[in-house]
């Protein structure tokens, strides 16, 4: 449910497929939090039944909403309980609606109740065992790995609080320190929050597995798989078809990014055995998006300027100077913070209002004004949150909010367009019983702010005043594709491979011995990158990405980069455009928008195959879109590429990681837990 499966955080628990939530209603009579006991009434017919089933969910739906909030963004001891209260609550509720649901099977009913039916049991990427008290274990340990996360902190000197950093300290060190050594401390630090996690995520997955056999499935991950309108079996032959027809292009981007890091650290350092990337040195702690990569990957340095994070440092060093400008008199060192932060929060919120009238030129509302009011836009000083970005539905009538720990960059920028992207999306299905408040499938929910990210094209970039007139050369074409490749195509093979790694989890054919080799021999096989030193089974590496612990299925992603591609080639059609596909912004088009908003509001009330042919005409997951956009950058790559031997090997690194190594020893965050909230405090 929901909140919202955008929402990494709650997906946690609840459910995957975001729902969406209700307005707050009062509950049963006697006003308290029902208890999730709905019982099956004995004549109800199955259209009834699932009119309860929306009901209900819609007047707990809220509850689930906040308490996961509060978890997330006040990180203590207190919150994580209520969170797995509340979401103990969800999932005791939801296995008596399924248990319920199959006196229905074989009997007639409307097309709509058979889908609602069929989209219970799919509603939480948990499944929760029946036995009360392992369903409460599971909700505890989910509780537990993703506030280890939001807190996880590397600390050079054990003992040593000043020593700490966060991941976003972290990132920032990959993302602009080029020193080799530096990188790879920032790299091996934070993997070190993770091993901590290593049994209670093996205790998740039997509990997990033990609740979708408890449905009906065979594990797990046959549940992640079912979400797609086809047999769950299908899925895997689907994104093995996309993944084999924009491998070509990935391996050209892996071969230029190679010869360029050679050239920067020296063939021993800038490549590894078997030809593979070093995965501390490719800007991004899990080598998903090499964008930060710029000054070393930037084809003609000089050709023309992107520098869109320079645009957002200027603008907030104007904040900080307006900022200051409200002080009368001259602020001391307390002062100078709070102007400091005051001038983040004033970035960070111009961000989101400029991708706020992205969507609004297409037609769109305005965001309400709660949003502005109750979103978390910059990391709080005064406590742990979890700053990975989620955009969230509290309650199914309009309080949309995002939260994030925004700093004025590009990828925090790009990352708002998707975000409301999510938002967007709830928006426009919340007039659908709660059941179909979801995307058509969850890959759908992922696109859809990334199509808008499509059409952030140079030109438009200008007209907001973020980069100058760009020249149209050859080389500024190629930039300009670059810089989407680094996001876009060096994605593709990270979104496939963390699924890879959890289906296997989930069907026990990679068993907790061979967690982390088998994780490095998949980041080898799929992205051809490697550490740098062994990774044993000490280690636990996939726990060091949020979505892990956070437990949000990620095949959703790896088909967004797909299926952008094809949105963003119907809203250009849409909006009478007619050049090179690359070229299209759809910004400031209503017909595109019209057809965009037309496509949110069915949310999952059919199946996708039949929203994506009313999009885009056609009822398949195709990448001849993304090959089409870049075709200009995959000459320019075989050119430049001409001669080298491009590909990898993977079996080298697998190798190298598999002798066991002891982790740095600097040990779990050692700042205790901030105190819950006092209740009369907000
Ligand atoms: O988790 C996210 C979003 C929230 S749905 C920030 N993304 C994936 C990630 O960060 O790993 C967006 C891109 C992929
Ligand atoms: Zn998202």
């Amino acid at each position: 449910m929901k909140p919202r499966q955008v929402l990494p955080v709650l997906a946690v628990a609840i459910a995957l497929l975001c729902l969406p939530a209700c307005k707050r209603e009062p509950s049963p009579a006697t006003g308290q939090v029902p208890r999730a006991t709905t019982v099956a009434r004995g004549n109800e017919s199955a259209d009834q039944f699932v009119a309860r089933v929306n009901a209900e969910f819609r007047n707990t739906y809220a509850e689930l909403s906040a308490a996961q909030w509060i978890s997330s963004t006040y990180i203590s001891d207190d919150s994580e309980l209520i969170a797995a209260k509340a979401n103990e609550r969800w999932l005791t509720q939801l296995n008596g609606w399924i248990e319920q649901a199959r006196q229905y099977e074989g009997q007639p009913m409307s097309a709509a109740t058979a889908r609602s039916i069929m989209l219970l049991k799919l509603m939480t990427a948990m499944p929760a065992p029946r036995d009360p008290q392992r369903l409460a274990e599971l909700t505890r340990i989910a509780s537990k790995m993703e506030g280890m996360y939001g807190a996880g902190k590397y600390c050079s000197k054990p003992g040593d609080a000043t020593s700490c950093k966060t991941l976003g300290d972290l990132e920032d060190i990959l993302r602009s320190n080029r020193d080799y050594d530096a990188q790879l401390d920032a790299w091996n630090g934070w993997h070190t929050i993770a091993p901590p996690m290593r049994k209670d995520y093996v205790r998740f997955v039997e509990l997990v597995n033990e609740g979708a056999k408890d449905m009906g499935f065979a594990d797990a991950g046959e549940v992640w798989r079912s979400g797609y309108d086809m047999p769950a079996q299908q899925i895997a032959a689907e994104t093995d078809r996309l993944w084999t027809q924009v491998k070509p292009l990935y391996e050209q981007l892996h071969c230029y990014a190679r010869t360029k890091l050679d050239a920067k650290y020296g063939k021993d350092r800038g490549e590894v055995a078997g030809r593979m990337l070093p995965a501390h040195l490719m800007g991004n702690m899990w080598q998903q998006d090499w964008s930060n990569l710029w000054d070393v990957l930037q084809p003609y340095p000089g050709a023309s300027s992107l520098d869109i994070t320079a645009a957002l440092q200027r603008q907030y060093q104007q904040n900080y100077t307006n900022e200051l400008a409200t002080h009368a008199t001259a602020p001391g060192p307390a002062d100078l913070v709070d102007i400091e932060r005051a001038a983040q929060l004033d970035s960070a919120r111009q961000m989101a209002s400029r991708a706020q009238d992205f969507y609004m030129s297409l037609g769109m509302p305005k965001l309400p004004a709660s949003y502005w009011t109750r979103s978390q836009f910059i990391k709080p000083r005064d406590r742990d949150v979890v700053c990975h970005a989620s955009a969230w539905d509290m309650n199914m009538a309009g309080d949309v909010r995002t939260k994030a720990c925004m700093k004025p960059d590009e990828e925090n920028f790009t990352t708002i367009y998707h975000e409301l992207g999510h938002v967007y999306y709830y928006m426009a299905y919340n007039k659908l019983t709660p059941i179909f408040q979801q995307g058509a499938h969850d890959g759908f929910h992922e696109a859809i702010g990334d199509t808008i990210v499509l059409s952030m094209t140079p030109g438009y970039l200008q007209s907001v005043g973020l980069v100058d007139a760009q020249p149209s050369s050859q080389e500024a074409l190629i930039n300009a594709q670059m810089r989407m490749a680094l996001t876009k195509v060096a994605f593709l093979p990270f979104g496939l491979m963390i699924d890879r790694w959890r289906w296997g989890v989930f069907d026990g054919s990679i068993k907790p011995d061979a967690y982390n080799s088998t994780w490095w021999s998949l980041k080898a096989k799929y992205q051809g990158v490697a550490p740098v030193q062994a990774r044993g089974e000490d280690f636990f590496d996939p726990g060091a990405k949020y979505h892990v612990p956070g437990n949000t299925p990620y095949t959703r992603y790896f088909l967004a980069n797909i299926l952008q591609f094809q949105f963003y080639k119907a809203l250009c059609d849409a909006s009478g455009y007619k050049g090179p596909l690359y070229a299209c912004s759809f910004y400031g088009n209503k017909a595109a928008g019209q057809k965009y908003e037309a496509m949110l509001s069915k949310g999952a009330s059919q199946p996708w195959q039949q929203t994506l042919k009313q999009l885009t005409g056609g009822e398949t997951m195709d990448a001849s879109a993304v090959l089409e956009y870049f075709a200009p950058l995959q000459d320019w790559l075989k050119q430049q590429n001409e001669g080298q031997t491009c590909g990898w090997d993977a079996s080298a690194a697998a190798n190298a990681a598999v002798p066991a190594a002891k982790p740095p020893v600097s040990g779990p965050p050692v700042t205790p837990r901030v105190p819950a909230p006092s209740l009369s405090a907000t």
